[in-house]
């Protein structure tokens, strides 16, 4: 080889490396917390933002280099140290429970940015975390795994995103996996990046589509309303809003400059401006042409020096191929795989960056790899300038996130008050003046120790206080000088110097009691909050029309403020900078900004909105995703130590977005938590820092509901069962239990109809149980918020209050009513959906109420849907008052909270009410009239009895002894019905093949096939199902979706974890509720199923056993042979 042929060479190799200028012109350092005061006051260079992912898919990590660019941690430690997890439990666990903010500085040319950074835990068990940190952002980096891609959290967090309308970028991160794990070619790998592009953008794309449609939907609706609309035949095209609708904004594409592709632990990352700006100089092509070009179907036609379209179908490699991954993978080859030391220094050379020596001869290559990538292409440059250039300001906050913000539950937007309303323009304008009112919202509250606080830290000292020391110190020793000279006169006045030394010193090392402070986290949105302000604080419920009415004008915190429900006051004792592991004290905080605040633990308990103006409707609540569904029941092992440990689940309650703590009837204190890991933390969090004691922690309390099926077509041994003895088989039980306990008063007919008469026989109804179709099941527990809007909105309605109803919840409210419209079909159901009377348990339950009396009419509970028509005029007409009605309602109430199986709520069963008359010998005979008018005249009746025997008492005492008779017999009649109800679903219930329903997660475990037969071993055992396998494209990972029940998965994670040697970790998910298939009750009856069971049919009842389990924690009657196997032990005995 001749030297020109090298020279040339050399110099082209060169310039391949030469990819860093561009990123030279931005410049970092370390900040101090006064230039981020002074940050904080511009509000366009402001960016608050979250990193959210599913969990492992390495948050912390990139959060780590983002924070080394700051100086807080060394760029060596970045990726290793996992700043931000500052708990001990997250650090020896390596996952983040906890979402902690950071303050950031970056400099771009000559802006200069703040970002307000909140690094989100991942796991399932803690995506309430995600909601509180996600509300007070104004954008994300969503991160996913380049092996994994989309996985259920990623889905999840795009969603939450999606529903704060928040803008998301993305950083495809783990890149590195793709060389050194998978070992793809760029080719190959460039086909993998573009699958997973298409997999996050088809969920976008979805939640997109279905709010185009939802917001089509209202509009037709307004139209409607406004008498613009269309006739009545006319077919709406669906699909034209879709098309009109721009998203391209909204997914994420290279070329759009929202996708950054990474190695956080590796500390390089890229966008493909960086690129694009280097080829430009480089080729001469304009950096605006690379940028549309790099990433897509392009090639570079070297012969005719143009980049041309159509790589695929020529076979050309990719411009993202050639000019960017190459590049890559060739550093990999040459520092990690082939250790190649001539090529390396060519690298660096070309590269024009320095690598310490110390650091070229390092054992692992990686730690070259990390020196070399950190300069060349820094994972904080490429995603900090994202961030900048394509996440909103808070300045930028849209009109329609602000009126979704300000519209609790079903009000309108514009059924606020005026005041209300004008506040809208606050958080637009997002202004810091004076005048602006401040708003600030509270997304969680949490705890520190005491001793952390920066009021009680000990700092380093600064010049001028080590100048006064000397100074002080310098004067003693004179004083002494003098006091050694003269005589003990002087002896006063050298100790009153000595106790000033002494009180200085003091003061800095004051022992501090192990307390835990509460800060609140929180968001300015608008306005100036200053250290020391008064300000109210609106809980969920207040409504700004109350407050402004009965508060006079003008009225501000400081003032003396009359009880308004849901309004209090509170002083902000203390502004705190979020600084990860640290808080730096603040006297003001301007708007836009994330901030804590010291002192609100009496008024706040979780979130809580809080504003100067009394006409500042509480926020929305936050979306929670997670299912609180594990419980546990919790004694301190010293009865003595209660009072702590009500103390400490206070604080824990208090602490935690989503655990729940509460006290049964059984007086046990029951922890509820999301998940096993939670659980855990929890329980740690207690044990450690709240409470501080030894705790005695129950097994997990499996819930579990209670539910009627369908008679079996077979028995148990899959034999035709009779019509005769199907009903043997269901009412087998319950004559036996029936015979020493029914009183006459209960009669059961074949066909499953009860009728109860209440004690004093003034009242008799007649209920059918019957289950209810599993997809109106399903509906019923998936829109159970609907239903609380809906019943809430008719408590109104009774009361005779007009209500203003958002045209959204009314959308929702009708698509519920037709949905189970077209569920409940057939003669059985005909007309059910407007025959509903209640919902329950608590109103909004799954379990239905069903008015199957011909002569009682009530107004429909979804009277609302129609406010115009007839129906709703009957509700609101002063008819005459349905004083029984109630009682019927809230004897089903209680008979659905807990059924007779073993005190479990019901699901999905259906309450007929079939009979209910009140038979007095009055009204006896008027079946068939309204039961108002029974009652009224009823009593009527009572009362003309009453008051004749009475005349001869005299007219005054004849008054007063009526009144009294009726409160005698009109108290109890209600009691006596509402009891008389409950017992009569309880029998209907018995009257139905009855089974246990058991809680379900979901489960995706990533398997590699070496493992899959392991992995299906655990659940098998487990009495998991699976859904469906299928194989990772790009990888030799199995992804397997599963079903498991909650009751069988206490430890099934690390189970799984120890049997594929750590290859594979599920992540479980509350999903529904199943019907257990067995009976509880079933006892062998056919001489088949005999020979088939056994006499005893001791093999496994599943249903029983948990019924049984759950029986016998509640102190329930448990039907069990103490002695069962007694023949068997005595067997055991004589082989001994
Ligand atoms: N190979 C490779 N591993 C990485 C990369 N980034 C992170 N990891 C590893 O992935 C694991 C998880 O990283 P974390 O940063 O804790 O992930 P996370 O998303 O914060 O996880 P959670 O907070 O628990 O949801 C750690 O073992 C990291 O070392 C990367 O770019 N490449
Ligand atoms: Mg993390």
């Amino acid at each position: 080889m001749d030297a020109s042929c090298c020279r040339k060479k050399k110099k082209k190799r060169r310039k391949k490396w030469r990819v860093r200028k561009k990123t030279k012109a931005f410049v970092m350092g370390p900040v101090s917390v006064d230039k981020i005061i002074a940050l904080q006051r511009n509000t366009t260079n402001i960016r608050n933002l979250c990193i959210l992912a599913h969990v492992d898919h390495g948050k912390t990590t990139l959060a780590d280099s983002l924070v080394a660019s700051n100086g807080i941690i060394s760029s060596r430690l970045a990726g290793k140290l996992r700043y931000l997890d500052s708990r001990e439990d997250e650090q020896s666990r390596g996952i983040t429970m906890k979402s902690s903010a950071i303050s950031l500085h970056f400099s771009k040319g000559d802006e200069e940015y703040l970002l307000n950074l909140i690094d989100s835990p991942g796991h399932v068990d803690f995506s309430s975390e995600v909601s509180t940190a996600v509300r007070l952002c104004d954008g994300a980096i969503v991160v996913v795994d380049a092996v994994e891609g989309v996985c259920p959290q990623t889905q999840v967090v795009l969603r939450q995103a999606w529903l704060e309308n928040i803008r998301p970028v993305l950083v495809i991160n783990k890149m590195d996996r793709l060389i050194m794990e998978l070992k793809l070619s760029c080719q190959e790998a460039y086909t993998h990046l573009k699958k997973i592009l298409e997999q996050v953008n088809a969920v976008t794309g979805t939640l997109f589509t279905s709010k185009v449609l939802e917001e089509r939907a209202e509009k037709v609706k307004e139209e409607e309303k406004e008498g613009k609309n269309l006739s009545g035949d006319q077919v709406y095209d669906w699909s034209s809003g879709l098309e009109e609708a721009d998203d391209s904004h909204l997914y994420f594409s290279p070329d759009q400059g929202n996708v950054v592709f990474a190695s956080a632990i590796d500390g390089w990352g890229f966008s493909i401006q960086q690129f694009a700006y280097i080829y430009s100089e480089r080729m001469g092509i304009k950096a605006e042409v690379l940028l549309k070009t790099l990433w897509g179907d392009f090639y570079l036609d070297a012969k005719a020096k143009r980049i041309m379209k159509g790589a695929e179908a020529k076979g050309k490699k990719p411009l993202f191929v050639q000019l960017v991954l190459n590049n890559i993978w060739n550093l990999y080859e040459a520092v990690v795989m082939r250790r190649d030391q001539d090529r390396v220094e060519k690298v660096v050379s070309s590269l024009e960056i320095k690598v310490a020596p110390r650091d070229l001869r390092h054992s692992d290559p990686k730690v070259l790899l990390s020196a070399i990538c950190s300069q060349w292409l820094p994972v904080s440059q490429a995603v900090l300038l994202m961030v900048c250039d394509k996440l909103p300001s808070p300045l930028n906050m849209t009109a329609e996130r602000v009126e979704r913000l300000m519209s609790v539950g079903a009000h309108r937007f514009d059924s606020l008050p005026d005041q209300t309303q004008k506040l809208k323009m606050a958080f637009i304008q997002c202004s810091s003046v004076d005048n602006a009112p401040v708003i600030i919202f509270v997304s969680k509250m949490f705890a520190v120790d005491t001793k952390a606080l920066p009021q009680y830290r000990q700092r380093p000292l600064s010049q001028e206080e080590i100048a006064q020391r000397r100074e002080l110190a310098r004067q003693r020793h004179a004083e002494r000088m003098v006091a050694d000279k003269t005589v003990a006169g002087n002896h006063k006045e050298v100790t009153h110097i000595d106790a000033n030394m002494e009180s200085l010193t003091l003061k800095d090392s004051k022992p501090l009691q192990d307390k835990e402070t509460f800060i609140a986290f929180a968001r300015v949105y608008s306005g100036t909050v200053k250290k020391g302000q008064r300000i109210f604080v609106l809980g969920p419920k207040y409504d700004p029309a109350q407050g402004l009415s009965s508060l006079p004008e003008g009225c501000s915190a400081t003032d003396c403020v009359s009880d308004v429900p849901h309004l209090s006051c509170c002083s902000m004792e203390s502004l705190y900078l979020l600084m990860g592991r640290e808080l730096e004290e603040l006297e003001e905080v301007p708007a836009g900004n994330v901030l804590g605040i010291g002192g609100l633990e009496e008024c706040v308990l979780k979130s809580a909105t809080l504003s100067v103006s009394p006409a500042c409707p509480p926020l929305t609540p936050l979306n929670f995703e997670a299912t609180p569904i594990v419980r546990v029941a919790i004694e301190p092992k010293h009865p003595s130590e209660m009072p702590k440990l009500v103390h400490g689940m206070r604080l824990l309650n208090q602490a935690d977005p989503c655990a729940e703590v509460l006290i049964q009837e059984t007086g046990e204190h029951v922890l509820v938590t999301a998940g096993e890991v939670h659980l855990q933390r929890c329980l740690d969090d207690l044990r450690e820092r709240f409470a501080k004691i030894e705790m005695s922690v129950s097994k997990p309390i499996i819930p579990f509901r209670e539910t009627v099926v369908r008679p079996p077509k077979v028995d148990m041994v899959n034999e035709e069962l009779g019509k005769q003895q199907k009903v043997a088989v269901i009412h087998q039980v319950k004559e036996e239990s029936s015979q020493g306990r029914l009183s006459d008063s209960i009669q059961v007919d074949p066909s499953g109809l009860v009728t109860l008469t209440t004690p004093n026989r003034l009242a008799t109804v007649g209920i059918r149980a019957i289950p209810l179709p599993q997809d109106v099941n399903r509906i019923l527990e998936s829109s159970s918020d609907v239903i609380r809007t809906l019943e809430q909105i008719n408590i109104s309605l009774r009361e005779g209050k007009t209500v203003d109803i958002s045209l959204r919840t009314l959308e929702a409210i009708a698509g519920l009513k037709a949905q189970l419209e077209n569920l409940l079909q057939g003669r059985k159901w005909r007309n059910a959906v407007e025959r509903i009377w209640a919902f329950g348990p608590r109103r909004n339950g799954p379990n239905i109420l069903l008015n199957s009396l011909k002569a009682y009419k009530r107004p429909s509970v979804w009277q609302c849907l129609s406010q115009d028509d007839k129906t709703y005029q009957d509700g609101s007409q002063p008819a005459a008052p349905r004083e029984f009605d109630n009682s019927i309602v809230s004897g089903f109430q209680l008979a659905t909270l807990s059924g007779p199986m073993c005190e479990e709520p019901l699901m999905g069963v259906c309450f007929s009410v079939e009979r209910w008359d009140i038979q007095s010998s009055a009204a006896s005979e008027r079946d068939s009239m309204k039961e108002d008018s029974i009652s009224h005249e009823t009593l009527a009746d009572r009362r003309l009895e009453e008051s004749s025997e009475d005349m001869a008492a005299g007219p005054s005492q004849a008054i007063s002894r009526t009144e009294a008779a009726l409160a005698d017999c009109y108290g109890p009649v209600s009691g006596q019905l509402i009891a008389a109800m409950k017992e009569a679903c309880r029998h209907a219930f018995q009257a139905q093949p009855q089974r246990l329903m058991a809680a379900m997660y979901t489960c995706e475990i990533m398997a590699t096939a070496e493992v899959l037969g392991r992995v299906y071993g655990v659940l098998g055992r487990r009495e998991g199902r699976v859904l469906h396998e299928e194989m990772k494209e790009g990888t030799d990972m199995f992804i397997i979706k599963a079903v498991l029940p909650v009751a069988e998965s206490f430890g099934f994670a690390d189970e799984i974890r120890k049997r594929t040697s750590g290859l594979a970790s599920p992540q479980l998910v509350f999903s529904h509720w199943e019907v257990i298939s067995s009976d509880p009750y079933w006892v062998p009856t056919t001489e088949e199923e005999y020979l088939h069971f056994g006499e005893k049919a001791d093999s496994v009842n599943q249903a029983l056993k948990y019924m049984n389990a759950v029986r016998r924690r509640k102190g329930l009657y448990v039907e069990e042979k103490i002695v069962e196997y007694a023949e068997k032990q005595r067997t055991l005995s004589k082989n001994k």
